[in-house]
């Protein structure tokens, strides 16, 4: 069976339903995905303002003392504000107060305050796509929610305790996987099916054109969590990245054992912008510092990377300052899972205020993917620029690759 690129790209038309405001999104390996992450393989191969801004009021009177009268009136109007303002504040503690004695902060977790956000790109930012506006009210109540992407450490934990075996680690299920292809396709054969996952290509010699991803991404058998590189590599001393390669079936199974959940989307976006309502990026607007906060892909996308951020592939977690929520990495070095199904359209049916979204309740036109945030340490301006805090990319459930990842929540109610 042979896949010519110009068929693949045509499926590609055929199965993507993101809207591409921009063409440079094309090189994402979820498109790749979008093909069945399989098929890759053989072709490559056979070819608020937080507003948690609680609403202070403000009473504002201009009292005129010229009279006792107005005097007595304006020290009674002032005892009211005083007290009110006190009452207020009391209750406000003591809120905080008892969720703070309530709520056992887990080590390695953060708590986010429930408040108001605005969910989406800010209309200043140039980069936005269209599945990202318009921007709408969210309202979330608190969570607890991990200060770093899930580690290799704490994977390791997970699989010693739960023998799991996850997703890249089994034979390719070629029924789940033609169920992805157009009719008609038939099984390769069985060594073309081995157990394995998407990895980067970290020497390009020279690229023919920004279209043709299998350039950059190759199905290697025998990659996984634990060989991120294939089978020759290993997780030694790497205990502190970020776990990879890494199926949404398996970020639910982890979860499960740890008794947490995916964040949604509006809890992944609410705890990354941390109150910078016009921010672009967890740090701000300001494009040129990336280098300082953000494990990224500086120069020029897939071929010249100038590491100028001080990590050519993955860094560990903390590598970069975290953001006003105590986060790391919200921005780039792996993509992050959240539980959203995707769907491009998704913003334009929000016109009131929502309270704890979920997300659409099913997939969309057969669209069975889930949403990822936060781009990776293979994100640059020429490309996906999906390191801004609103960017969003469909992934398919079975997708595994060397820059994927995840983090988890706890909710509180
Ligand atoms: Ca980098
Ligand atoms: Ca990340």
């Amino acid at each position: 069976m042979n896949y010519s690129i110009e068929i693949i790209n045509k499926m590609s038309r055929v199965f993507d339903k993101k809207p591409t405001k921009k063409p440079n999104i094309i090189n994402s390996p979820e498109r790749v995905n979008l093909l069945g992450k399989h098929v890759d393989y053989i072709v490559g191969t056979l070819q608020s303002a937080t507003f948690n801004k609680e609403i202070y009021l403000i009473f504002k009177r201009n009292i005129r003392t010229h009279s006792i009268f107005r005097v007595f009136i304006a020290k009674a109007l002032l005892c009211l504000l005083l007290s009110t303002i006190s009452c207020h504040k009391k209750n406000n503690s003591a809120k905080n107060n008892s969720t703070n004695k309530k709520i056992d902060i887990p080590d390695g977790m953060v708590l986010i305050q429930k408040g108001i956000f605005y969910q989406g790109a800010i209309p200043d930012d140039s980069f936005a796509m269209q599945d990202e506006q318009p921007r709408h009210q969210v309202f979330l109540d608190s969570f607890l929610i991990d200060a770093t992407e899930v580690t290799n450490a704490q994977f390791a934990k997970f699989i010693e305790e739960t023998s799991y075996i996850t997703v890249a680690e089994r034979p390719v299920d070629w029924k789940e996987l033609k169920r992805q292809l157009p009719n008609g396709t038939q099984k390769p054969p069985d060594s073309l099916l081995l157990p394995g996952s998407l990895v980067f290509k970290e020497s390009i010699d020279k690229v023919i054109d920004l279209v043709n991803y299998s350039q950059w991404w190759e199905w290697r058998t025998g990659a996984n969590w634990k060989h991120p590189k294939g089978p020759d590599s290993d997780i030694i001393g790497k205990e502190q990245y970020p776990v990879t390669h890494i199926a949404y079936e398996d970020a639910l199974a982890y979860c499960r054992w740890a008794q947490r959940e995916l964040p949604t989307e509006a809890q992944w976006e609410y705890a990354a912008r941390a109150g910078l309502d016009n921010a672009i990026f967890t740090w701000g607007i300001d494009a040129e510092i990336i280098h300082k906060y953000a494990n990224t892909f500086t120069g020029i996308f897939p071929n010249q990377n100038t590491e100028k951020d001080g990590f050519k592939n993955l860094a560990p977690v903390k590598s970069y300052p975290p953001n006003k929520n105590k986060l790391y990495d919200m921005s780039g070095n792996v993509w992050e899972w959240v539980s959203d199904w995707y769907d491009p359209m998704y913003y334009n049916k929000k016109n009131t205020i929502s309270y704890n979204p979920q997300g659409p309740s099913e997939p969309s036109n057969n669209n069975t993917q889930k949403v990822i945030k936060g781009g990776s340490f293979l994100c640059n301006a020429n490309y996906c620029a999906s390191y801004r805090i609103s960017a969003r990319m469909p992934s398919t459930l079975d997708s595994s690759s060397d820059h994927k990842g995840f983090r988890t929540v706890i909710n509180l109610k």
